[in-house]
């Protein structure tokens, strides 16, 4: 199936088609589409089903789009949808980390649990299907690793004893809130296709 990955964040592309090595992944560059999208939605599916419903309705190709951040229980499950734009517009995924860091430096060890949300969003001829996935996992006190991308660095995960930018790619998207989404997505499409 050729879709258009409604994303501007080229990890995201990068670990689309790691995910879904089936699918005829394009981006918007490549399908000549140059539109900004406001996320105003209050969730993560209403900015995934904003951002995949205007790439569909300019190209009248099938559109999928990934909405997805960070939710920090001891921040009241900050910066969550702002998660792209936690301290503002502008700044470096190194920026928006180390203000996460200096935010949290007061909470123990025990209270920094936190899990990466992950909705996607497919609008095509045949109509819209929306998936979600979760991973859990703690804020590190110092970022650790080279792989990935975001807030990886800090996003420790206990079952590998690490974060996830020390996993290779496919151990990430294998425990990732982008993997079970993607999979998740997989079933319901096929399951709406009587595949
Ligand atoms: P598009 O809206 O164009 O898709 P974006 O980067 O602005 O790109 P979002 O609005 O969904 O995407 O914001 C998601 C932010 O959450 C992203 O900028 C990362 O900082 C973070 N994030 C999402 N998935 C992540 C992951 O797998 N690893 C680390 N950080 C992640």
């Amino acid at each position: 199936m050729k879709v258009i990955a409604a994303t501007k964040n080229k990890n995201k592309i990068r670990e689309f088609k790691e995910i879904l090595p089936d699918f005829e992944i394009i981006s918007q560059e490549e399908a000549g589409i140059d539109i900004d999208v406001e996320e105003t939605g209050a969730t993560f599916e209403e900015n995934s089903m904003l951002k995949a419903s205007a790439i569909y309705e300019k190209s009248g190709i099938a559109s999928i789009a990934d909405d997805s951040g960070l939710e920090v229980y001891a921040l009241k499950n900050a910066p969550g949808v702002y998660s792209a734009r936690y301290g503002g517009e502008g700044l470096s995924d190194e920026e928006r980390v180390e203000l996460l860091l200096k935010n949290m430096k007061d909470i123990p060890k025990e209270e920094r649990g936190a899990r990466f949300v992950c909705a996607i969003t497919l609008v095509s001829d045949e109509g819209v299907i929306t998936a979600r996935g979760e991973c859990e996992g703690e804020i590190n006190y110092a970022p650790i690793g080279e792989n990935g991308f975001g807030y990886d660095p800090v996003f420790y995960v206990e079952k590998f004893d690490k974060t996830t930018a020390q996993l290779l790619p496919e151990e990430k998207n294998a425990i990732s809130h982008r993997g079970k989404a993607l999979r998740e997505f997989v079933k319901k499409l096929n399951e709406k296709q009587g595949v």
